[in-house]
């Protein structure tokens, strides 16, 4: 370890999973092989000016073809859990008959991290729904619910035998919200309405697959994790004494936080959200029973955490509500929900994405989780990490990262913090094992630990995928120790 980015030494709880996650569509390629058809993301990258560059995730960094040997690395850097994707248009590819020789390719992905120690950690959704289904409305269709339902019982058909971790949806918020709203994402809508049916249809769906794996798993007698991951990002107000900042940090939180960790977990829209966006059509798509539908019990929550928002109100026109609407460029606030809200800078250092970097946010957000719902589940900080520029292969052949190697570092100090003050954190994927294909922004911002040459596809460790094989190391040699000297102490 680079001793200028040590943490302090802390004890880590048995079995603290140390892993890293990647997404299909952005690490696989093979995009038009094997079966694969069009999902939402081929589709939206051949639209001008839709993801920079012009970048496609067609080839991404090939790992369809060099799976073997990015799982040799895994096993070089000592990771116990990767976190990946199935990818639902390679296995589903017109939406309806299921493609076997995607299956096997996650099969053989499987076998080759089981072989090598490693625990397989799938998500069923980050973000690549079939074009074939978009067409037919994508997730402003209530029948992709059921869809994805479908879906999850091909996947779990064919890995249920050799897969114990299971996550629903990739933040849900992005590919709704983002996608739907904001425009920035596949499938590139600017509504409203649209954004809102596909919270509400995602939320049903995740419901829908947990009650069908939950079955598959207990009809053949199989220990089973279910679980989902949302993105949740700490709403600051720039000043707790100001009531517009106030009012800005619980709009932002009600619709980028409670509006998922509420119907997810207590089986309720918060009622100041249902307020808030009653001009547009969610109340319409709630039917009678989906909440209690969407309100399964689950065996862990997913955070993925890379920033805090500080918000600033300005008030609103009189008599009128925010918009959903994203506000036009330059000048608005990035996301949907935010007109009238701006996120002035508190100073702090700011990665290549513009975001903030502030460890203690996510140690606030893990603390706060446990203490505002009382039947949390265990957590799992399931994606963190940071977008540099700068990344290059020196002559002797390293990548020098100094600055992601101390985001990691302290982000994981800072959970290490949440544990002592009570949150129930039980693993830590770094985001990304592998430079790629970064959605909208292609492969202009590299998130990876480890780079790639885009050329050459050549992988290349960093010097913060070595740091974290060190920090991975040192902490299960501690507790090795705290084993041995328990086990001396009851002789
Ligand atoms: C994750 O999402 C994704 O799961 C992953 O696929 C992706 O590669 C990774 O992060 C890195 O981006 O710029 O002010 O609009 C990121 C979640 C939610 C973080 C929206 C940024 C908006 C900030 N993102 N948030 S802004």
């Amino acid at each position: 370890m680079n001793t200028n980015h040590a943490a302090p030494e802390r004890h880590w709880p048995a079995g603290f999973i140390w892993g890293s996650a990647t997404a299909a569509a952005q690490i696989e390629g093979a995009a038009h092989e094997g079966g694969k058809e069009d999902s939402i993301w081929d589709a939206f990258a051949r639209l001008p000016g839709a993801v920079a560059g012009g970048d496609t995730p067609e080839r991404a960094v090939d790992h369809y073809h060099r799976m073997p040997d990015d799982v040799a690395l895994m096993k070089r850097l000592g990771l116990d859990s990767y976190r990946f994707s199935t990818s639902w248009a390679r296995v589903v590819p017109g939406g309806r008959s299921v493609n076997q020789e995607g299956l096997d390719f996650y099969s053989r992905l499987v076998d080759e991290l089981l072989g090598a120690g490693i625990l397989p950690w799938l998500t069923l959704y980050h973000w690549d729904l079939p074009q074939a289904l978009q067409e037919r409305g994508g997730w402003t269709n209530r029948d992709t619910a059921y869809r994805f339902a479908d879906y999850a019982e091909a996947v779990h058909g064919a890995l249920g035998d050799r897969v114990s971790h299971w996550t629903t949806f990739n933040e849900p918020l992005c590919s709704s919200l983002i996608g739907y709203i904001g425009g920035e994402h596949a499938p590139g809508l600017t509504d409203p309405d649209a954004g809102l049916a596909a919270v509400h249809h995602q939320h049903l769906a995740h419901g829908l697959a947990v009650q069908r794996l939950r079955g598959l798993a207990d009809a053949s007698g199989r220990d089973i994790r279910l679980g989902i991951t949302l993105n949740l990002t700490n709403a600051v107000p720039n000043d707790p004494s100001d009531p517009a900042d106030l009012e800005a940090a619980r709009r932002i939180d009600a619709l980028w936080n409670r509006m998922f960790l509420e119907p997810l977990l207590l089986g309720v829209y918060p009622a100041d959200l249902l307020d808030d966006v009653r001009d547009y059509g969610l109340a319409a798509r709630i039917q009678e029973g989906d909440l209690e539908q969407i309100a399964q019990p689950i065996d862990f929550l997913g955070v993925n955490h890379y920033h805090d928002d500080n918000v600033s109100g300005h008030p609103l026109p009189a008599g009128t509500r925010p918009s959903l609407k994203p506000t036009p460029k330059p000048g608005r606030s990035p996301f949907a929900g935010s007109e009238y809200v701006t996120m002035p800078s508190r100073g702090l250092p700011r990665t290549a994405m513009d975001w903030e970097v502030h460890p203690e946010g996510l140690r606030t957000l893990l603390v706060r989780l446990g203490r505002e719902y009382p039947n949390l589940p265990p957590l799992y900080v399931t994606e963190n990490g940071a977008a540099y520029d700068g990344d290059t292969v020196t002559d002797d052949g390293a990548v020098h990262d100094p600055e992601r190697t101390k985001y990691i570092v302290d982000h994981v100090d800072a959970i290490g913090r949440a544990i002592d003050d009570g949150a129930d954190v039980r693993g830590y994927f770094v985001w990304s094992l592998l430079d790629n294909f970064e959605w909208a922004w292609g492969y202009e911002k590299r998130f990876g630990i480890v780079h790639v040459d885009y050329a050459t596809l050549v992988r290349t460790p960093k010097d913060s995928a070595l740091a974290y094989a060190e920090l991975i190391a040192r902490a299960k040699t501690q507790v090795a120790e705290a084993k041995t000297r328990v086990a001396a102490a009851t002789i």
